[in-house]
């Protein structure tokens, strides 16, 4: 039994952040499919509050339902089914973002992208149906994250903080989310779960259907639970990391400060160790940045392209965790909405061709970046295997290897870098996949000789920060 539901031969999730649910299904289809990605991170299905800012439709207005109907605009019930259904014949799991501690923020007026209405100021949502009686009373905003009840029952930035304690209101989450299920979700990534009693959640998980068959899953198979656990306060993941798993964010921090030049790279020895305090790499879930630490500080994005690179190659290298990656829009501003044409509908990508997404329609698209689907098939290459042959130059340059699979060296000394190492592969000619990809039976890139005890020269100039090989580049 695989725990995700992703295929054997898979193992990365990409957050197709804002994507609507038609474009998701292209791109299963298209490039996600074939390139062996094993799941999206869809953005919240659910009827939101529409939220008009001067210039833009504002990406956090879906982090406020105001309804469990799945009209937004990324779609409606249809697409999504739609999109379920292609992404699951080409082996992409769709994990649901799924938004449940509250609903909507105060707002004078609130209209929801599928006609719904709600009068904030009395706590009614004739969508669903709540009324007052099914939020937290009285009502308190946030502010002492070493008060553990506060946390659950006062409101995350005046959102209106639901009760999930009253079997009412964990009803109408469960058929919520076992809509999902039946419509062919895999999976869920649980928003704000640290402002929720674990005793509730573990109710409603409890609850919740099995994988819809239709749909190619097992028999008996369990959705796939991640819960997005922040790291500060008296809340920690103790509480919620048996129900599912949890995201870690120290990984994010720390793989920032490495790559950022803060921390020597040497130090990546310690990575995913209990020093660090990170959680169980089992129950992990780890990423670089995510839609809201990429518009925090202290995080690398595509913004610092080169090194963030690099520090995704780690990121997926590195077996520790369940790896995720995000597919972004650009963006300057924190409000900031998806690319959207003037009617508000949400635009799609356009692919060049080099299969690479336009600057012009606003999507970044990382997960078609050459450097990082490769990794992602390093990734899925090196599965369920550990570092060996770790090597560092007491500095900034290291290299491991994954058992005898794969080999990553970094180079982050602003110097070249001429080293003989282990790379622990099997004798061959490999091809780097930074640098280059296997075109029939020629390399377009660097090529790294492993002799017959599984040394081999690695030269990286100053300003290459990686080079990667795994078996299956090896001629
Ligand atoms: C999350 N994870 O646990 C999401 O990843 C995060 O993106 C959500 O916040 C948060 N929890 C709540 O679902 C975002 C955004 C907030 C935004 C909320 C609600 O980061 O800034 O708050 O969504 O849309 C916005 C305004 C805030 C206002 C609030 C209520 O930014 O100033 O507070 O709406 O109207 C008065
Ligand atoms: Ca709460």
């Amino acid at each position: 039994y695989i725990k995700t539901n992703q295929l054997s031969d898979r193992s990365v999730i990409v957050q197709m952040f804002e994507w609507t649910w038609l474009d998701i299904a292209a791109e299963c289809e298209n490039f996600l499919g074939p390139n062996k990605y094993g799941a999206v991170q869809t953005s919240p299905a659910t009827e939101n509050v529409i939220v008009r800012l001067n210039t833009t439709r504002p990406w956090y207005e879906r982090y406020q339902p105001i309804s469990y109907k799945l009209t937004t605009r990324s779609g409606d019930e249809a697409a999504f089914l739609n999109m379920t259904t292609r992404c699951n014949k080409v082996g992409v799991r769709i994990y649901v973002d799924v938004v449940f501690n509250h609903m909507t923020g105060s707002h004078n007026e609130s209209i929801g992208t599928g006609g719904s209405v709600a009068t904030t100021q009395n706590n009614s949502y004739p969508g669903v149906p709540y009324t007052d009686e099914h939020f937290h009373h009285p009502e308190c905003e946030i502010s002492d994250y070493n008060n553990a009840t506060e946390i659950r029952v006062c409101q995350l930035s005046g959102l209106k903080d639901l009760n999930q304690t009253i079997p009412y209101v964990r009803q109408k989450i469960i058929d919520y989310l076992n809509n999902l299920i039946d419509l062919g979700a895999a999976g869920i990534r649980v928003d704000a779960a640290k402002h929720m009693w674990p005793e509730d959640l573990n109710e409603i998980y409890k609850n919740l259907h099995n994988l819809n068959t239709n749909h190619g899953f097992r028999r008996n198979s369990r959705p796939y639970i991640y819960q997005e656990v922040a790291k500060d306060g008296v809340v920690t993941y103790n509480d919620y990391k048996d129900m599912g798993d949890i995201t870690e964010f120290t990984a994010g921090n720390e793989i920032a400060q490495f790559f950022s030049g803060q921390k020597p790279l040497k130090n990546l020895s310690f990575y995913g160790g209990t020093g660090l305090d990170m959680m169980p790499s089992e129950n992990a879930v780890v990423f670089v940045d995510n839609h809201d630490t990429q518009r925090a500080s202290g995080i690398l994005t595509y913004k610092n392209e080169t090194i963030y690179k690099a520090a995704l190659a780690f990121l997926l290298a590195h077996p520790y965790g369940q790896a995720r990656i995000t597919s972004s829009f650009y963006f300057t501003d924190f409000d900031e909405g998806p690319p959207a044409n003037a009617d508000e509908s949400i635009k799609g990508p356009v692919i060049n061709s080099n299969n690479q997404c336009t600057q012009e329609s606003g999507w970044v698209c990382e997960h078609r970046w050459d450097t990082v689907a490769r990794m992602v098939r390093f990734r899925n290459e090196v599965h369920k295997t550990q570092v060996a042959n770790w090597w560092d130059n007491g500095n900034n340059q290291i290299a491991f290897s994954l058992d005898n699979k794969g080999f990553i060296a970094f180079n982050l000394e602003g110097t070249a870098m001429n080293t003989t190492l282990q790379t622990g592969l099997p004798a061959g000619t490999y091809c780097d996949i930074r640098s280059g990809k296997v075109q029939g039976t020629t390399c377009s890139g660097k090529i790294v000789a492993v002799s017959n005890t599984g040394q081999a020269i690695v030269t990286l100039s100053a300003d290459e920060l990686y080079l990667a090989v795994h078996v299956g580049t090896d001629s």
